[in-house]
């Protein structure tokens, strides 16, 4: 499809760019950076490539071991020299909205440990306000207990909808891979996202959100024509 070109684009220009010999890297998760982590693989394989690989979900655990990269933790390296991720949205200041895949805590995490945070994505994520074009809301991971409390202190301070997200392949909630609920907060209006994404943070109970405010170095969006745009 055009899309999955463009994310293979997107991939395989930032891992281009930015990639090096000796760096820890930051694995993001969904089906975009599937195409980076196969361009790493054959750079690692051609340029005989020292690099270990930290993971943001059992997917990018998965992936990197089905590659064949070295699998790492931040238990033996805290510091991250370049993560790459997706996104569901990027706005005109390169705030993200994260998370469709339900992975954004341990993805923020690795984000926000990293040196450079690079972002990929197709050309359906490239928007000037945030809900332009994703319309399935901003996800809030929150611990089980406490997700109606949550739930309400989001809608009553902020307004819009929120939904606790309920799994497909399984009966009842999406449980995350840290053992949590994740709420879809569909919200009505533009807001001051690095305001709210704090207030929303405090709320007793969140875990953390799926906005990304001001971390994003530069994002590779690839194109319908198979050109690739870079925004920073
Ligand atoms: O869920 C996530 O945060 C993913 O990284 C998402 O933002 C991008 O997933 P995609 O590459 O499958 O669109």
């Amino acid at each position: 499809s055009k899309a999955e070109e463009a994310k293979k684009l997107a991939g395989r220009a930032a891992v281009e760019n930015h990639v090096r010999n000796n760096q820890v890297l930051g694995i993001g998760s969904g089906s975009t950076i599937v195409h980076a982590v196969q361009r790493i693989a054959e750079r690692v394989k051609q340029e005989n490539l020292n690099l270990v690989c930290i993971p943001t979900s059992f997917q990018a655990r998965q992936l990197i071991l089905q590659y064949g990269l070295t699998l790492s933790d931040l238990d033996r390296h805290p510091e991250i020299d370049l993560a790459i991720d997706g996104a569901d949205e990027v706005d005109a200041d390169l705030n993200l909205i994260k998370g469709g895949g339900g992975c954004l805590t341990q993805e923020k995490i690795v984000a926000g440990y990293a040196s450079r945070f690079i972002v990929i994505a197709d050309f359906r994520k490239d928007s000037k306000n945030l809900g332009d074009q994703w319309h399935k809301g901003i996800p809030i991971e929150v611990i089980p207990m406490a997700y109606v409390p949550v739930s309400r202190a989001v809608s009553q301070k902020f307004g819009g909808v929120v939904e606790l997200r309920m799994a497909v392949n399984k009966a009842g909630p999406v449980v995350t891979d840290n053992g949590n609920f994740i709420l879809d907060w569909k919200f009505d209006r533009v807001h001051k996202w690095s305001e709210v994404n704090i207030a929303i943070k405090m709320i007793p109970g969140v875990v953390d959100t799926g906005l990304f405010i001001n971390m994003a170095e530069r994002v590779y969006f690839g194109m319908q024509d198979g050109s690739v745009n870079m925004r920073e």
